[in-house]
């Protein structure tokens, strides 16, 4: 049944809503932002706004609304999108079972964008109100070197900043000029809370923080790492690129004209280490656990969930798989990543309280699985060069140096050559390749039928990696095969076979 009359979502409109969507049940025009957020993309608005939404409705404590900030001109069409709609958007929470639900979201209060007003953003940092600064900047937003884990002072959006402290390019200019003003004030610092799937995300923004600051202001560094504390936290919600598709859904089937809702998975998780400079919401009244120590949480989440992303995302890309649903799927990609999973990542986990692993990975499965979440493998290989070395290369050398199984993931880092050299997958479509380093992964992967190991002389990347003969002898194998035969579901049968 498609509705004729759609409702424009905004404020006014929302008592008019159709019953069927969940709208705010406080009175926006008190809400006080508590939170800056730094990179509104669909996972933020699927995640963090929607536990600090329900802790709103819950308690009734509107002093945590969020003001969004985008650094990248980028962010523009969000940032023009959620003003003409007050802010509002909808989350749609798509079931394995096709149950549907739809909330609108009240806790965006405004969105600034740093490339109009850099100084704004430093002003609304540096307010009282704000409590917290949260970040979700992706991997490569911490600008930090994969192989030495130290801050790239070599960038040249670092260049930029250090040279023009006001107007920043990256998220680490503006915390410092903000927590400067803090400093010379005599108050107390924000927390800087990283919501992004690196392990320990906290002490690697520290850590970023301190070293940036450090080139410029010792005593501010200083007193950073004295006063601010930097959570660690596991973050976790399944939520694929918004597509037309949803917002024609939300028009014809709801009634609702939404410009960019998004859509996720019932799954939520959130780990949070408690500790904060000041204030917070009590977001474990609405779900999230708070921990002392996050690490192996992380650690679990990160090495088998985004590993395993990336595991089906480069295989299947090459093959003619569109979406992580129809990967798992099919029975030899499930196979393939259980045993990625089984043999590769569980035996370097440390216990995980409370959580039985059999079964955790188990329910990854199904929410991979969900046919309702059409998570696009072109999202899942997007900054594949920060994702891998982030989510799978540690993995592979934790088992380099105890004598654990490689061969899973050393296909894969010969399946990504393969998918950096020809862009095209088994059937001659374009690959959608999106990533900082793509040229440079094109030109090294080229030279692989001249050189097989060319792909490893990418430095930043495989410097570790391809010091460990094991590795090399298993990834040349592996690549000459994949040259010579264009199979990747053999070699993957290889590898099931002789795992038996
Ligand atoms: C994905 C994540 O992009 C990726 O690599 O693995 O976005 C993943 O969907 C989220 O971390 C789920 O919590």
């Amino acid at each position: 049944m498609t509705i004729e009359n759609t409702i424009v979502l905004n404020q006014a409109n929302l008592p008019s809503l159709p019953k069927s969507i969940t709208v705010p049940n406080y009175d926006r025009s008190k809400v006080t932002s508590g939170i800056v957020h730094i990179g509104v993309g669909g996972f933020h608005r699927s995640h963090e706004a929607f536990y600090t939404d329900e802790y709103m409705q819950q308690s009734g404590d509107l002093s945590w609304g969020i003001c969004g900030v985008g650094l990248r001109e980028g962010d523009r069409k969000m940032q023009s999108i959620l003003k003409d709609q007050d802010y509002l958007y909808t989350l749609i929470v798509r079931h394995p079972n096709g149950q549907v639900e739809n909330r609108v979201i009240g806790c965006l209060t405004d969105f600034l964008l740093s490339c109009d007003a850099p100084q704004k953003v430093v002003d609304k940092m540096a307010s009282d109100e704000t409590k917290i600064v949260s970040l979700t900047i992706t991997e490569g937003g911490y600008n930090f070197n994969p192989v030495t884990d130290e801050f790239d002072f070599t960038h040249p959006d670092v260049v930029h900043d250090l040279a023009n402290p006001g107007s920043p390019r990256l998220v680490f200019g503006y915390l410092a000029a903000a927590l400067k003003v803090r400093k010379d004030a005599g108050k107390k610092p924000f927390t800087v809370q990283s919501c992004d799937n690196i392990q320990h995300n906290g002490n690697m923004t520290r850590k970023m923080l301190l070293a940036y600051v450090g080139q410029f202001d010792q005593d501010l560094a200083e007193w950073i790492s004295q006063n601010v504390a930097f959570p660690n936290a596991m973050v976790d919600r399944i939520t694929p690129a918004t597509t037309p598709a949803d917002m024609a859904y939300l028009a014809d089937e709801v009634g609702v004209k939404d410009n960019w809702p998004v859509v996720c998975e019932p799954f939520i998780q959130w780990i949070i280490e408690d500790k904060f400079s000041d204030a917070r919401p009590m977001w474990e009244q609405v779900g999230a656990q708070f921990v002392t120590d996050v690490t192996p949480y992380e650690k679990m989440k990160i090495r088998l969930l985004n590993a395993g992303h990336s595991v089906l995302g480069i295989l299947g890309s090459i093959e003619e798989q569109e979406t992580i649903d129809g990967a798992v799927q099919e029975p030899l990609f499930a196979r393939y990543l259980r045993l990625f999973m089984d043999s590769e990542v569980t035996p370097i986990l440390d216990p995980v309280d409370g959580i039985d692993l059999t079964e955790y990975k188990d329910v990854l499965f199904e929410r991979f699985a969900n046919p309702n979440i059409k998570d696009n493998l072109s999202r899942i290989c997007l900054e594949s060069s920060s994702k891998v070395s982030t989510f799978l290369l540690p993995t592979l050398l934790q088992n380099l140096a105890n004598g654990g199984e490689i061969k899973c993931a050393t296909l894969v880092i010969a399946a990504w050559c393969y998918y950096s050299d020809k862009q095209v997958n088994k059937n001659g479509k374009a690959l959608d390749i999106n990533d900082v380093m793509s040229a440079d992964l094109h030109k090294a992967a080229q030279q692989t039928a001249n050189d097989p190991l060319a792909f490893l002389q990418l430095d930043s990347i495989f410097a570790e990696v391809k010091k460990q003969p094991r590795f090399v002898t298993e990834y040349q194998k592996q690549i000459e095969a994949l040259y010579a035969n264009s199979d990747i579901k053999s070699q993957m049968q290889d590898v099931l076979a002789q795992a038996q």
